[in-house]
């Protein structure tokens, strides 16, 4: 049985400042090496903190200021080197990233002249999705006051490119959602190291839109994440922790797809909402509901993040059903997935829409 039922969606509009983030500094075995975003300093950092979005742009790279700058670290095999992310400012009251902007955190490391040029990129680290405790690597970033180590392999001396990013997937159950935020680095690795450098991927190259971590539902059912790349290189040694967890998320997680109200404000922003369609295993009418997807996100900028672009959530979203009666009088998805019997969440996924006053949902019975 299917029964489509018009739903109200009641959004106290809740202000949420979403917060795109670049690389600021780099500390070498616990050094910090001073602000390094500038054409004088070390990071080949872009004019803002705007993700790329298309993973087959040369910008995928080394972000959209893919050019040389005036300072180069020097490191050696076995340093520790640090990278300091920030959305603002590296003022200790900066958020980093947006909490929203869950997903991976990787490095990677190419010869100078051929990692600027979009080839030979060897992953040294990488971090997921912990389903232990549900966390993932931006958690833990974001928790670390925007730091992530690397550790420098044993390596031929010569200038390379450290490239760390960010993957954040709150919008990547749509191809193309997903933001890649990444630098170069340039470092002078010096010593005797022997050690050569696999051929490594090509950036662009490595990734497709449509790759299991790069369109992938963060609000639906998973127990594992699939880190996008190549695997870490196995001579890259320490400092590289590979924590894809496999876990048991259950389908609870349609009552985390509707974030969190805080207050009343501005009626222009866009919206999240979130969805699900719940199969139910036996008998009894009272369906689940939830609003879906179909909410209209016309503009890819209404929902975007942008960092000077405050954007609003739903806080609360009523589902009122016009037929049949037995429907409960509203329903949230969290309400629905409490609401009793035996309900299998089959898919979940949350749009940002703008606004929107109704939605319409889909209920699915077995
Ligand atoms: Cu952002």
């Amino acid at each position: 049985m299917k029964t489509t039922y018009g739903a109200l969606a009641l959004a106290a509009a809740a202000k949420v400042a979403y917060a795109h983030t670049t690389v600021y500094a780099v500390w070498i075995n616990g050094v910090d090496q001073g602000l390094g975003n500038s054409d004088s300093g070390y990071i080949r950092s872009p004019p803002n903190n705007d993700p790329v979005k298309d993973v087959t742009s040369t910008d995928i790279t080394c972000n959209v200021n893919n050019v040389q700058v005036a300072k180069t670290l020097e490191v050696a095999a076995g340093d520790v080197v640090t990278f300091e992310w920030h959305h603002n400012s590296r003022d200790a009251s900066d958020d980093i990233i947006a909490s929203s902007h869950k997903g991976p955190v990787m490095t990677y490391i190419a010869p100078e002249d051929k990692g600027g040029n979009g080839t030979n990129w060897v992953k040294l680290a990488e971090e997921g999705y912990n389903a232990s405790d549900d966390t993932w690597a931006v958690d833990n970033l974001i928790a670390n006051d925007g730091k992530h180590n690397v550790t420098i392999p044993d390596i031929a001396a010569g200038n390379y490119l450290l490239r760390p990013e960010i993957i954040a997937l709150h919008e990547a159950s749509n191809v193309g959602g997903a933001q890649f935020y990444m630098e170069c680095v340039q470092v002078k690795v010096t010593g005797s190291g022997s050690t050569s450098l696999p051929s490594g991927v090509s950036l662009p190259g490595a990734y497709s839109a449509t790759d299991a971590g790069i369109e992938f539902n963060i609000y639906g059912d998973f127990s594992t994440y699939p880190i996008p790349g190549p695997t870490v290189w196995d001579g890259a040694s320490s400092g590289a922790s590979a924590t894809q967890a496999a876990s048991s998320v259950a389908a609870t997680s349609a009552a985390a797809a509707v974030s969190t109200p805080v207050a009343a404000s501005s009626a222009a922003a866009a919206v999240q909402s979130s969805s699900v369609a719940v199969v139910q295993s036996s008998t009894p009418v009272a369906a689940a509901a939830s609003p879906s997807a179909s909410a209209t996100a016309d503009d890819e900028d209404e929902y975007d993040c942008d960092d000077d672009e405050e954007e609003t959530t739903s806080s609360a979203v009523a589902v009122a059903a016009t037929s049949p009666a037995t429907t409960p009088a509203a329903v949230t998805p969290s309400s629905a997935a409490a609401a009793g019997g035996n309900y299998i969440s089959t898919t979940t996924e949350v749009v940002y829409v703008t606004n929107v006053e109704t939605t319409t949902v889909t209920v699915t019975a077995a």
